[in-house]
């Protein structure tokens, strides 16, 4: 019997459908199981309607009840009153937080305008209305500066518009019809687990799946193949794939003639991109390279799954576009079971209008920050401030230092933990010390960022408010209904903005629309036809609809690619109007540690059991990933002659941190990794790996370089006291400027 089936027969339970909010391709769609009489959950499961959810949850979400019951979720309106950092608070009330908060806000922006006002914000939900649903029509009608949201997928996602126009690729369900399938850059595993029985039916009617990735993941060992590579050179790989492909005669002609744009160029330019120049490049031989590329052009059908390990790089924008060219080059599109995934985003035009209510700027245009430059938009150096404003690509320009605008004096943050994922923490957690500072935190739990809040307000979980879902994986919209009553006095984000907004003497009347009307007056808007199927009925009804798209979804097969052209461009005059290279290029990552025997690259990939910074602090998870820790190549750990377990010192020009090495051959030699994202206050030394990561912009779209650094790893006694002092020197630098 289902779960299901068992509490429809019990008359002292009730069921509620919604769905999973955190940042995850799945969005999975839930059950939860109510206990009527004491209004507690009791139990969470997958819906086995969902078609991708498959009645099956995460390890990490099977815990949620765990994790909204968590002994110490946040209950009550929270003031400081010990030094910023220090974790000490009251309790408040909702009356008197509001009130501070609004007059603290009233006098910044009469003060300094108001744009000295930051939000900063980013998917610890993915929920249309608790994410920025209230708050945007919030900060619009405040005018605050705004926030370019860029920490996670940017560089990515232009890279892959540039060739395609839209994020839009293969469905889910149809990798069990390929034959050859590419995992790129990704942990499908770990971060996008419903993809993989669908993997499986491929395998079992006889596909083979490689698993490119620096790193021997679950994914890789459970793959037929893990082809290494080095951090940061998929875009030669590609471009080498490429050279085999053409210069074999392997190419679809028919398909390239009809459907893409550039070729001869194309062609031209990969001809020195040989196997032999990308081997060193990427850690991958020649012999490996061209035999990889030949299975590709001639497996019919060939799936890539690639995500965004590969973009986090100074050349991750340039990598994701060259990657993206091989389906159309080898015709994957034409049927079902080719073809490429990146995000199924662009399958959503959502109008958001309705929701953001940008009118409320009334001709306003705030300076937009960076949020991967936190630390720099923290600071009261001008041109620091003026190198955070955001500028995705090299035509647009930098502000100088004295166009820069105000400094930030007030942060508001929400659905984030940036002193914990933000890069360069040193500089992050030194803005947020700032004792001219006022910072709220909205959160669930007590997390490193909310540890520097002035006042930190309780937030409601999933399972205590109304959402609706966007996926990124997949093409079903889900409605999120509440299963329980908010706990203590922990409020739905959208209610704070609610309440923070009537405090500020914000009369629009969207200010007064509930959250229940907020998401019907949305989904009813829609126009475009891709939504007739998503009404408001069926999702009350059903809690998800699958968008009004064919069955089996071949989006490019006869072309239709929406880019300027309609072609899939391999040549792209919107690129080249934009200050790159229109053509297919090599970008080389930043941090190249070359053949120097002290530097090592670092990347920091997902934990299994944590999302993000989320569920780090469930006892069950955090059992699961025993403590934050650096793997280590044995050849590495010999030349530095480390033991098993040894807690070792990891830094770099921008900060250090103290991580206990796990000696393993499952990452390449010259790399190391640290799983990610551990709060800093559970690290031996307070700190994590974001103290190593910088806030430089990658080629695209401002993107994070999270995976583009070089550290030194050194027993914790045996750094010279020189290095450091150099490395001591780079934050007092910046405690000065804070
Ligand atoms: N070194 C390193 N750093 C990284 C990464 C990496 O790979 N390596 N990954 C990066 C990536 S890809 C991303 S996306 C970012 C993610 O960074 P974040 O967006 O900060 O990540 P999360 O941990 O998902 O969510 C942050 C917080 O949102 C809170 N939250 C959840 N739901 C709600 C709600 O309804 N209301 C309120 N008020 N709060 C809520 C959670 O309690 C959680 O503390 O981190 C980046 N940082
Ligand atoms: N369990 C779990 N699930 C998650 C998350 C989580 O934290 N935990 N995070 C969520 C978020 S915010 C996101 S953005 C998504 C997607 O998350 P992604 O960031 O795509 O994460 P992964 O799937 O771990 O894939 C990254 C993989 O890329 C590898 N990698 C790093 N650098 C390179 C490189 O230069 N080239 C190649 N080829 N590979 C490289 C890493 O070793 C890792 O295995 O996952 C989401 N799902
Ligand atoms: S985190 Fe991802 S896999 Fe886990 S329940 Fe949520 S959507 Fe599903
Ligand atoms: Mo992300």
């Amino acid at each position: 019997m289902s779960k299901l089936d068992k509490y429809l027969n019990d008359s002292s339970v009730r069921v509620t459908t919604g769905a999973c909010p955190h940042d995850c391709p799945d969005t999975c769609s839930w059950q939860v199981a109510v206990e009527q009489e004491s209004g507690r959950a009791i139990d969470i499961w997958g819906h086995e309607g969902q078609p991708v959810t498959q009645g099956r949850l995460c390890g990490k979400v099977d815990r949620y009840l765990e994790r909204t019951y968590h002994r110490e979720r946040l209950v009550t309106p929270l003031r400081r009153v010990g030094a910023k950092g220090s974790s000490a608070f009251v309790a408040v009330s909702w009356e008197e937080a509001i009130t501070a908060i609004a007059a603290r806000l009233k006098a910044t922006i009469a003060a300094h305008g108001a744009e000295a006002v930051l939000p900063y914000s980013y998917a610890g939900t993915m929920g249309l209305l608790q994410g920025e649903g209230m708050a945007m029509r919030f900060f619009n009608r405040m005018g605050a500066s705004d926030l370019a949201r860029t920490i996670c997928s940017e560089a990515g996602f232009e890279g892959y518009q540039y060739t395609m126009g839209r994020a839009i690729g293969m469905e889910t369900q149809d990798y069990a019809h390929a034959q050859l399938i590419l995992i790129w850059g990704s942990n499908t595993l770990t971060s996008n687990q419903h993809l993989w029985p669908f993997v499986q039916e491929a395998r079992k009617n006889g596909a083979r799946v490689v698993v490119i990735d620096p790193a021997r993941t679950r994914t890789a060992r459970a793959a037929d193949e893990w082809l290494p590579i080095r951090p940061g050179s998929d875009g030669a790989l590609a471009l080498a794939m490429m050279q085999v492909i053409i210069s074999e005669g392997l190419h679809d002609a028919e398909y390239v003639e009809r459907y893409t744009e550039g070729f001869e160029a194309l062609a031209e330019r990969v001809q020195g991109y040989t196997p032999e120049w990308a081997a060193p490049l990427t850690g991958i031989s020649a012999e490996r390279i061209r035999a990889l590329a030949r299975e590709y052009a001639t497996t019919r059908p060939a799936a890539i799954r690639v995500n965004y390990g590969m973009q986090r790089h100074a050349g991750g924008g340039m990598a994701m576009r060259n990657v993206t060219c091989l389906p159309a080059l080898v015709g994957a599109w034409r049927a079902q079971g080719g073809g490429i995934q990146l995000s199924s985003s662009g399958s959503f035009p959502f109008d958001r209008t309705m929701l953001y209510h940008p009118e409320l700027l009334a001709g306003r245009k705030p300076r937009t920050f960076n949020m991967n430059r936190l630390g720099d938009a923290l600071t009261h150096d001008a041109a620091r401030l003026a190198q955070a404003h955001h500028h995705p690509r090299p035509v647009d320009p930098i502000p100088a230092p004295e166009e820069a605008g105000p400094p930030v004096h007030a942060l508001i943050v929400y659905n984030c933990n940036p002193a914990a994922v933000a890069p360069d923490q040193g500089a992050v957690v030194t803005g947020l010390r700032r004792e001219d500072l006022f910072t709220v935190v909205l959160e669930q739990f007590q997390t490193d960022t909310a540890d520097y809040a002035d006042y930190v307000l309780p937030a409601t979980t999933q399972l205590e408010h109304w959402d609706l879902l966007k996926p990124y994986g997949h093409l079903f919209v889900a409605l999120n209904r509440p299963a329980i009553a908010p706990l203590g006095q922990s409020l739905p984000n959208s209610e704070i903005f609610r309440r923070l907004a009537t405090a500020m003497g914000y009369e629009e009347p969207c200010f007064q629309q509930s959250d229940v009307e907020l998401l019907e007056e949305f989904v009813r808007g829609q126009q475009n036809p891709v939504f007739a199927t998503v009404t408001w009925e069926t999702l009350l009804e059903q809690g998800f609809a699958r968008l009004n798209l064919p069955q089996p979804f071949l989006p490019f097969a006869e072309g239709n690619f929406p880019t300027p052209s309609g072609r899939c461009e391999f040549y792209s005059t919107r690129l080249a109007e934009d200050g790159y290279d229109p053509l297919p290029a090599w970008v080389p990552p930043s941090a190249d540690a070359g053949d120097s025997d002290s530097w090592l690259q670092c990347i920091s990939p997902p934990a299994h059991s944590f999302l993000n910074s989320t569920f780090v602090n469930v006892d069950r998870l955090q059992a699961r990933e025993k403590h934050p820790m650096l793997w280590v190549h044995p050849r590495d750990a010999a030349a530095r002659n480390l033991a098993e377990g040894e807690i070792v010192r990891v830094w770099n020009e921008l900060g250090e941190v103290e991580l206990p090495c796990h000696i393993t051959e499952e990452i390449i030699a010259g790399t190391v990794l640290a799983p990610g994202v551990w709060w800093a206050k559970f690290s031996p030394d307070g700190r994590n790996i974001n103290q190593v990561t910088p806030q430089d912009e990658a080629d695209m779209g401002a993107g994070a370089l999270f995976y583009d650094v070089l550290v030194r790893v050194e027993k914790r006694e045996s750094v010279g006291a020189e290095e450091r002092r150099s490395v001591g020197a780079g934050e007092q630098k910046r405690i000065a400027i804070g």
